[in-house]
């Protein structure tokens, strides 16, 4: 095959050599009849690729075919890498290449609904651009996702999703590092997982059945099952009414599930160490991508402690009745209460990340464990980034009799839960876990404002495509 150049890696010491590159036309611009300009991009770096008429070697039809080419078509440039006196401003890279031969490999579409370069902007560039009449293509939410694949192609999305995956590593890596088993369990189930309406409901072959909201039962299942330490990176479907910031009807669900000594802390500590590594792995390793995000959408690093703080719900509340919010010591916190509460959190002990813990046993799910000193309470957290959940979790229930009374007292149907409350009667380990949403950490660690900024292809109440 014929030798190939990365665009990422053409330099100044090309100078003077003939190269080889394929790309997308990102930017086309045309200088008279017998020049155009063309900034080419491959992996997120750019070059710019000057085509001039030249005797013997380029002519002016091939300078005309390449001015006319539409935005984002693919294009293989053979040419010789040339520096320019001046800094090039509109290109990751600082050589340009002096074309000689030119093949369009896929024609785009000549008017794209997305311009990248406008979908690249930051809000106060929008702004500013709507205030002086440019107009942009692409930039509003709706048009970036309905096509996505255009949208993906941004700087900042790039980083996102490898932000992402990153996250996802890091919750396996550190766990089995720890003695957890990687699991996979049915997304297909009978029933609720954890009680209230916000299922899929679907038909199994004429059974009723339902998308698992959840892996609980199943997670707390195979520690029945002696493998003492579980993780699961798998969907989870919520059948979500209301069109939200921050929910979605299909989600990634990394979920932790443990054998527990003594105390639900055993399974804090765990959130502590992963989050703390995870948070310091981000930082170290996806600088560029991180950089990349912040140029559209700014914002401030995350702060957080090298031991998680740790607050009671009680202490929590006390926290905002002093900032004047009442709230119900034994309700929950509203989704401004958990906002206010991460504010007064970050004034007084200064980091965005903190675990609220000893929850009323009342706003939590049938399964959950009541503390044993006072009933009222339950051994339950939540994990915050910038006063937003990301976190459920808590010891469980494992004495089958005490389960079963709590899923009746909770509305459940307890026949479509059998098979899990009788996995309790064989001889069962005290246990306890937690389940984060991804999009919600990517989301937040970048304080980003949307959570269909961090879904590849969201899924919410009203967008099943693309
Ligand atoms: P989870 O579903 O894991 O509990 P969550 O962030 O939805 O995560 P909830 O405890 O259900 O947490 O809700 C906290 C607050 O968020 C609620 O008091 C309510 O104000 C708001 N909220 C929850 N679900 C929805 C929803 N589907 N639509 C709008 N607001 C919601
Ligand atoms: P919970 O229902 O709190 O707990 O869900 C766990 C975490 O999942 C995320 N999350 C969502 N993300 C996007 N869209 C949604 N609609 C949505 N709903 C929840 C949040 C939340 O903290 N079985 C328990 C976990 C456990 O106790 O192990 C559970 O599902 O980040």
């Amino acid at each position: 095959g014929r030798k190939w150049t990365e665009i990422q890696h053409l330099n100044v010491e090309l100078e003077g050599k003939t190269v080889l590159i394929r790309g997308q036309a990102q930017a086309i611009r045309a200088v008279g009849k017998n020049m155009a300009f063309l900034v080419l991009r491959h992996k997120g770096f750019t070059v710019q690729c000057v085509v001039t008429a030249t005797p013997e070697l380029v002519s002016r039809q091939m300078v005309k075919f390449s001015a006319s080419l539409s935005r984002e078509s693919v294009v293989d440039v053979e040419g010789i890498i040339s520096v320019p006196g001046i800094e090039i401003t509109g290109a990751t890279q600082q050589v340009e290449v002096q074309v000689r031969k030119f093949f369009c490999i896929n024609k785009a579409v000549p008017n794209l609904p997305i311009s990248i370069e406008d979908a690249s902007r930051s809000d106060k560039e929008i702004e500013d651009a709507k205030k002086e009449g440019v107009l942009l293509v692409g930039v509003n939410r709706d048009t970036r996702l309905n096509y996505r694949v255009l949208d993906m192609r941004t700087s900042a999305n790039q980083g996102i999703f490898r932000v992402q995956c990153q996250v996802e590593n890091i919750f396996r890596e550190f766990l089995l590092s720890q003695g957890f088993v990687g699991i996979h369990t049915p997304k297909l189930i009978a029933g609720s997982s954890e009680g209230g309406s916000a299922v899929f409901k679907l038909d199994y072959k004429g059974q009723p059945a339902c998308l698992a909201q959840s892996p609980q039962l199943h997670k707390q299942m195979a520690i029945s099952g002696n493998f003492e330490r579980v993780f699961e990176i798998g969907p989870v479907f919520r059948a979500e009414d209301s069109y939200t910031h921050r929910h979605l009807c299909e989600f990634t669900g990394l979920d932790v599930e443990m054998e527990i000594k003594e105390h639900y802390f055993e399974v804090m500590d765990i959130v502590d160490q992963l989050f703390v590594a995870m948070f310091d792995s981000l930082n170290q390793k996806c600088q560029k991508e991180l950089e990349a995000i912040g140029k559209q959408y700014p914002f401030t690093p995350l702060k957080y402690l090298r031991k998680t703080l740790r607050l009671t719900f009680d202490e929590g509340v006390q926290m905002l009745k002093e900032a004047g919010i009442q709230v119900d010591p034994f309700g929950d916190l509203n989704t401004e209460a958990e906002k206010k509460l991460g504010q007064l959190v970050l004034e007084k002990y200064d980091t965005e990340f903190y675990i609220l813990h000893r929850y009323p046993q009342a706003v939590r799910p049938f399964y959950t464990m009541p503390s044993y000193d006072d009933s009222r309470y339950s051994n339950s957290f939540d994990v915050f980034i910038r006063g937003e959940e990301i976190i459920s979790g808590a010891q469980r229930i494992h004495d089958p009799e005490v389960l079963t009374a709590r899923a009746v007292e909770c509305g459940i149907d307890v026949k479509t839960i059998s098979t899990y409350i009788d996995s309790f009667r064989y001889g069962s380990f005290p246990h306890g876990g937690f389940g984060v949403g991804l999009e919600r950490v990517v989301m937040l660690f970048c304080g980003l404002n949307n959570i269909r900024l961090t879904s590849l292809f969201p899924r919410d109440p009203t967008r099943l495509v693309p």
